[in-house]
């Protein structure tokens, strides 16, 4: 099959913090899987993190440092587009048209909002906060993306996604591929490891919430010998809240060594909690050694990262370009005309 036979997958993560185990696991394994058999375009989503206050020089230095990581993730330049979302602008011209076609219901019933605005003070929650969702629908739209491999937290933002393009698709006829959302089957929703009730989250700041992408062997498993767990001494998989704490340990091994279920068990009967966590940070401290060993080479490297990031933004802007032209014709908006 050529490669422009192949369906297209999209996919972004936010600039907005370090990296974590969440979000390696939900996103950046899942695409490295999918590389070979979709044309694939996976984005650093800037604009996106602007949604809450960044520091310029942090956000400038974040930008790369998740771009690196997806190259040291595995994700092969030579098979997916990498690029930056700000350098290709149809992704904000997109979002402008589609948040005029979007009932503001639609926005204001999205969880994601309602948690992210809960955390600031009301009258400083920006409107770009409450069109996130426009925003990421663009950014799929524009590719005719068929597949978006994303952790569980964006299974909303997807469904918005789709009801949009639908919605279009009725009223300027049929424009955009509807997008099927790709769960990943291990670890969709990896929780914090000082309380398992919430979302493990590159933005959250308390101490021990999560382990980073770029953190030390040594730090790596004194964050999860200090994991938050119950009195209990079972080690099995369950759905019980007040065991959450040990069924995350044990989904993060099953994400990280691939084992089953059944087998994980097995392994841990007779053991104590103290050896789940060490075995645990052991896993994740292997699993992380050579994505930061590339990590670290792509730093030193610096001008490789850069023309990845030109290539890539050439290449996306090629395709969103085509589908901006042609919604901007439908809905009627005047082109340039030169004589
Ligand atoms: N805890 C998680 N478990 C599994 N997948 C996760 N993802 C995020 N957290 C987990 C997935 O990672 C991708 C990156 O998403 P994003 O950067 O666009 O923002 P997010 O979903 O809001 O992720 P964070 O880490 O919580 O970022 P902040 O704190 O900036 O909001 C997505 O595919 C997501 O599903």
């Amino acid at each position: 099959m050529t490669q422009g036979m192949k369906e297209r997958v999209f996919s972004g993560v936010q600039p907005s913090g370090n990296l974590t185990i969440g979000n390696y696991i939900g996103a950046l394994r899942q695409w490295v899987a999918e590389q070979d058999a979709y044309e694939c375009f996976f984005c650093v989503v800037d604009l996106h993190s602007l949604t809450v206050p960044q520091d310029p020089a942090q956000l400038r230095a974040k930008t790369r440092e998740v771009a690196a990581l997806y190259i040291a993730s595995g994700i092969d330049p030579e098979k997916a587009t990498i690029f930056v979302q700000s350098h290709v602008s149809a992704h904000s011209e997109l979002a402008w048209i589609l948040s005029c076609m979007t009932p503001l219901g639609w926005l204001y019933r999205m969880t994601q909002f309602k948690d992210k605005a809960s955390k600031q003070q009301q009258e400083s929650v920006g409107a770009g906060l409450l069109n996130y969702p426009t925003l990421m629908a663009s950014d799929i739209l524009l590719y005719q993306t068929h597949g978006v491999p994303v952790g569980d937290d964006q299974k909303q933002h997807l469904e918005y996604t789709r009801d949009l393009a639908q919605r279009f698709n009725h009223l300027y006829g049929e424009t955009f591929t509807l997008p099927d959302i790709i769960l990943p089957k291990t670890g969709a929703r990896i929780m914090g490891l000082d309380n398992p009730n919430a979302k493990m989250s590159k933005s959250e700041v308390a101490e021990g919430h999560a382990v980073y992408l770029l953190d030390k062997p040594d730090v790596v498993k004194k964050k999860f010998m200090r994991a938050v767990t119950d009195s209990g001494r079972e080690i099995n998989f369950t759905e019980a809240p007040e065991k959450a704490g040990v069924n995350n340990l044990l989904t993060i091994y099953q994400a990280v060594t691939g084992q089953s279920q059944q087998d994980i068990e097995m392994y841990f009967e007779g053991k104590g909690y103290g050896d789940l966590k060490k075995t645990v940070g052991e896993a994740v401290t292997e699993l992380l050694k050579p994505l930061q060993a590339r990590y670290h080479e792509l730093a030193d490297e610096g001008g490789y990262l850069d023309e990845v990031l030109a290539r890539g933004a050439e290449k996306a802007c090629e395709v969103a370009s085509t589908t901006l032209s042609q919604v901007r014709e439908r809905i009627g908006l005047v082109g340039v005309h030169r004589n």
